[in-house]
């Protein structure tokens, strides 16, 4: 196939070598209070595409499964009921750097230490109420998006 001088479709693979996919989640307190399009603002404005999204109501053992890391965390209890509280807004995230830059857009979990201009910080209720779940590491973010998604719904 010819695609034209000046086209090298081999190199699209390199261009993309920094192209990342990372799981997000908008927590109940955040969707009860009809935030979710302010929060999507976010992650567009940083350059965050959404190319997989659904809402979703959680049972408290899915929610359980899902932080299943923090089991032995005396909030885990606490944590999953609120999880399973009111739907979540489910979603995956692609771009550059997409792990690190949404940790970034999030904010740090308390919002009282949360940067001004992030999610957390603009957001968030309490610690424990914070908005938004970010993967924290490519390995978390794969088995994160496998849990919600088929991979014929990720339609970047
Ligand atoms: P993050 O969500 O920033 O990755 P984490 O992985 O340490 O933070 O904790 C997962 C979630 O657990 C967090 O978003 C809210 C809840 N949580 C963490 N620390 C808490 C605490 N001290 N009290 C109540 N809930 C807490
Ligand atoms: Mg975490």
């Amino acid at each position: 196939m010819d695609f034209g001088a000046g086209f090298a479709p081999l190199s699209q693979g390199e261009a993309n070598m920094a192209l990342e996919r990372t799981f997000s989640i908008i927590k109940p307190d955040a969707t009860r209070r009809n935030l979710t399009g302010k929060i999507n603002a976010k992650f567009e404005e940083a350059g965050l595409r959404i190319v997989a999204q659904k809402r979703i109501h959680m049972t408290k053992s899915q929610a359980g499964k899902f932080y299943d890391v923090h089991a032995e965390r005396p909030f885990y209890d606490e944590l999953c009921e609120f999880m399973s509280s009111a739907p979540v807004v489910v979603q995956v995230l692609e771009g550059e750097g997409a792990i690190a830059k949404n940790r970034e857009v999030m904010g740090a979990t308390n919002p009282a230490d949360a940067a001004p201009g992030t999610i957390r910080a603009e957001f968030a209720e309490s610690v424990g109420e914070n908005s938004v779940h970010g993967s924290d590491a490519p390995e978390t973010a794969a088995v994160e998006i496998a849990y919600f998604f088929s991979g014929i719904e990720l339609v970047g």
